[in-house]
């Protein structure tokens, strides 16, 4: 296949270095402040050449003419189709050890939409994942040409869309200043959730084509975003408001860069866009779950204190973090353990409810947690939904 005919075969090169400033910041008494410089590092872009077309035995089985008489080896072909799976930043924590534990089963082939294409391939060599069972697609969530880019190239790659996991995310808890998508939408909210809305709602289609039994959407959300925990409540507290920040376009010029119209704060945007996220999940739960039968869920992975997403955190933090996690709230999971768990909403037959927000006890058994009140709100859903469209250009 002619990859130059795609667009995620184009090379793309992010110019510049951006230096960002931190804030005073405090955790558990102690007050620390420093200076980082973020690089933003190229991206090459390449697409790979394994483009394998879609076998005979996913089109015969809406062909089949005469069913009475199915050989065994169709029935067999229809039990063993690898289910194809979309993972967003599976380059590094909980979407890289999802990936790999999909993988490993031997059942799916999972399509990583990462942002660093190199990144992701020594990410996915060095978890050890056989190249059959992955490809890796430009996916660059901060900005919603990339996201258009990406639905067509997985489009003429001529693969089903099974399920598809918005995984990827910034948390920005440092920062003093706000920064920007392409499009000029505050980050964190604009990636972690306008991104992802636009790519979920593009790809609702190519996944209710799809043949496979049981077809999911499932958006990463966080116990952070949810004030009706401890975890919750440690400020500063995720709160939408209501929304004329967003309503205005977070971009800081005519509006706040906040939801909620309020002062820029990385670490509250970040839980805000959580809160999008788990609000999403139900709003597609109730506009399309009778009529498509998708499965859409939410989850909460337990605390993988290990990650890159607290990379812009101060040193401290990083050191005491993981320990604070594992001996104090005990909280804390493994990169591999919250891989399993996500791997269970993408594929366990007894996690097929939709609408639900998942969470694991200390045994690690799922079980349907309840949202806050705020993330549960049907009439704030169905704003966060509206609003989302007109930013992204669907309405
Ligand atoms: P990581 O930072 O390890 O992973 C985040 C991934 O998102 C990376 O692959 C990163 O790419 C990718 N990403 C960031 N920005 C973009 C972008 N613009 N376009 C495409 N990809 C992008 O963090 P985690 O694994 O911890 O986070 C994964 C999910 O888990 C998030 O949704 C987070 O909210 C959620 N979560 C995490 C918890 C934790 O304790 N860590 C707890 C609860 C939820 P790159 O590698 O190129 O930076
Ligand atoms: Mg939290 C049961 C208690 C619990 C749990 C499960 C978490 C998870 N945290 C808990 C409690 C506390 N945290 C307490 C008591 C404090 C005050 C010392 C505290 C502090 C804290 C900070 C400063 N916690 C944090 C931060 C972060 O910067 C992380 C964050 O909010 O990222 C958005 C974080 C987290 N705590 C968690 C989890 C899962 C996170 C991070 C990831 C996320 O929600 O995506």
């Amino acid at each position: 296949m002619a990859t130059s005919l795609l667009p995620s075969a184009v090379s793309i090169h992010k110019e510049g270095k951006s230096l960002v400033s931190l804030k005073e910041t405090s955790f558990m008494g102690i007050s620390v402040s420093e200076h980082l410089s973020a690089e933003f590092s190229p991206t090459i872009l390449r697409s790979k050449r394994e483009f394998h077309q879609r076998t005979g035995s996913i089109r015969a089985q809406t062909a089949v003419i005469t069913p009475t008489i199915k050989s065994a080896s169709q029935e067999k072909k229809k039990t063993l189709r690898k289910g194809c799976v979309v993972i967003t930043g599976a380059s590094s924590g909980l979407g890289l050890a999802t990936a790999k534990a999909l993988a490993e089963t031997g059942k799916w082939h999972v399509i990583m939409a990462c942002r660093d294409f190199l990144k992701a391939e020594r990410a996915a060599k060095s978890a050890g994942m056989s190249k059959e069972n992955y490809t890796i697609m430009h996916l660059d969530l901060s900005s919603l040409d990339s996201v258009r880019q990406f639905v067509d190239s997985f489009r003429q790659s001529g693969r089903p869309l099974d399920v598809l996991v918005n995984n990827a995310a910034v948390y920005q808890p440092t920062a003093r200043q706000p920064a920007f998508t392409a499009e000029g939408f505050e980050l964190s909210v604009g990636t972690n959730h306008l991104g992802h809305f636009l790519l979920s709602r593009l790809l609702l289609d190519d996944l209710n084509k799809s043949d496979y039994p049981s077809k999911r959407l499932i958006i990463v959300g966080s116990i952070t975003g949810n004030t009706n925990t401890l975890a919750g409540n440690v400020p500063p507290k995720a709160n939408l408001g209501d929304l004329r920040g967003f309503a205005g376009g977070l971009n800081g010029l005519n509006s706040s860069t906040m939801i909620d119209g309020g002062n820029f704060d990385g670490a509250k945007a970040y839980k805000d866009s959580k809160i999008c996220n788990m609000l999403t999940m139900q709003e597609f739960h109730r506009r399309y779950h009778e009529e498509t039968g998708i499965t859409f869920a939410s989850l909460y992975p337990g605390c993988i204190a290990t990650t890159g997403l607290f990379r812009e955190h101060i040193p401290l933090f990083r050191a005491l973090f993981p320990p604070f996690q594992k001996y104090i709230t005990k909280g804390f999971v493994s990169e591999e353990e919250s891989g399993k768990r996500l791997a269970q909403v993408v594929s366990d037959p007894s996690l097929t409810k939709s609408g639900v927000y998942w969470s694991w006890n200390k045994d690690s058994a799922s079980f349907e947690n309840q949202l806050s009140k705020e993330a549960s709100n049907v009439d704030k859903a169905r704003k966060v939904w509206e609003i989302s469209e007109k930013l992204v250009g669907l309405a």
